[in-house]
């Protein structure tokens, strides 16, 4: 389908995801091209921070095209995404290869979709074992990842198909670089804040509570708060920070003993806010209003020293907890 002359170029979802990135570098290989020749695009660019991660560490590149841009290409392809997700944004569409059910199906030359596949990552490590392609330490990881973020570590809508590629791509892959992805890089700037805050650590009867401040972005309250497990001693850490005129706190212990996480949250915030999850961690996120309302006051320092009473409370036992939920709120 495509001439050696063609210009190709892949176009995938908005925001793209390990899946979509890694299946278009898969598709790029199969095609025997580079990323001169086949740019990968998308419409809105890659936000979350693994994502982002993956993107640098793996050196993808993935650009916006320019208004008409992609009129000048004689093929369109695209991975993990089908035609009627673009409207008419495309002015074609060639070669097709996606696992979502749902679209009209016709609309390309080349089609291969294959609903119930855990993953495109995996209908493209099938096509580079059936091509006998070389599959570069580089590309394993990113399908290896891809796999493995779009079935939740091999936990969702997996086939014996997605489990078959991964077995392929294991040896394969680089696991330093996957640890890495899982671990997104942190902005600089968030060094003076941690500067600022590690001083203030102090680990009380199990517990940390450490209030930011404004944080530029949401994952960084959740690293520090993994963070601050790490230290002797922890048995709770609770942080939290301003973002988005809400206050969120990411609550993490080690899954044993007697502190819980999930249900800490919901005892001390499911009333003003959204609050939930596991014995290990959790996650509670208040409009700051509605913090204000109960609590007389958003002045971080104030914060910090009410975030580290209601978690000593909780980890107390619940009779002291609904004592010091009263005591302020009456
Ligand atoms: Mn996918």
């Amino acid at each position: 389908m495509v001439a050696e002359g063609d210009r190709v170029a892949i176009v995938l979802q908005d925001d793209p995801d390990p899946d979509a990135m890694s299946s278009a570098i898969a598709l790029r290989a199969l095609l025997g091209r580079n990323k001169l020749t086949t740019p990968i695009f998308a419409f809105k660019p890659v936000t979350r921070p693994e994502n982002r991660t993956m993107m640098h560490l793996l050196e993808i590149a993935v650009s916006d095209p320019a208004p008409g841009e992609l009129q000048n290409f004689d093929k369109i392809a695209m991975v993990d995404v089908e035609p009627p997700y673009f409207e008419d944004k495309l002015p074609r569409a060639d070669i097709v290869i996606d696992h979502h059910p749902g679209y009209q199906t016709g609309l390309a030359a080349f089609e291969d979709i294959r609903v119930g596949y855990g993953a495109t990552a995996t209908i493209m490590t099938e096509y580079l074992l059936s091509a006998g392609e070389h599959i570069s330490e580089r590309l394993a990881t990113a399908l290896l990842y891809g796999i493995r973020s779009d079935t939740l570590a091999l936990s969702r809508r997996v086939t014996e198909a997605d489990i078959e590629a991964f077995t392929h791509l294991y040896p394969l892959a680089n696991y330093n670089l996957l640890k890495l992805i899982d671990r997104p890089e942190l902005p600089v700037s968030f060094a003076h804040v941690l500067a600022r805050v590690m001083r203030r650590m102090e680990v009380r009867d199990g517990l940390v509570a450490i209030h930011l401040g404004p944080v530029e972005r949401d994952d960084l309250i959740v690293q520090m708060a993994d963070f601050c497990l790490q230290f002797e001693g922890v048995e709770m850490a609770a942080v939290s920070g301003k973002l988005d005129r809400k206050l969120a706190i990411a609550v993490r212990t080690h899954g044993i003993g007697r502190a819980n996480a999930g249900e800490t949250v919901k005892r001390l915030f499911g009333e003003i806010g959204s609050a939930g999850g596991h014995r290990n961690m959790a996650k509670a996120v208040i409009p700051l209003t509605a913090w204000r309302n109960r609590e007389k006051t958003t002045r971080d320092k104030a914060i910090e020293a009410r975030l580290r009473e209601l978690f000593a409370a909780a980890m107390a036992g619940a009779d002291e907890t609904a004592a010091a939920l009263a005591r302020d709120g009456a």
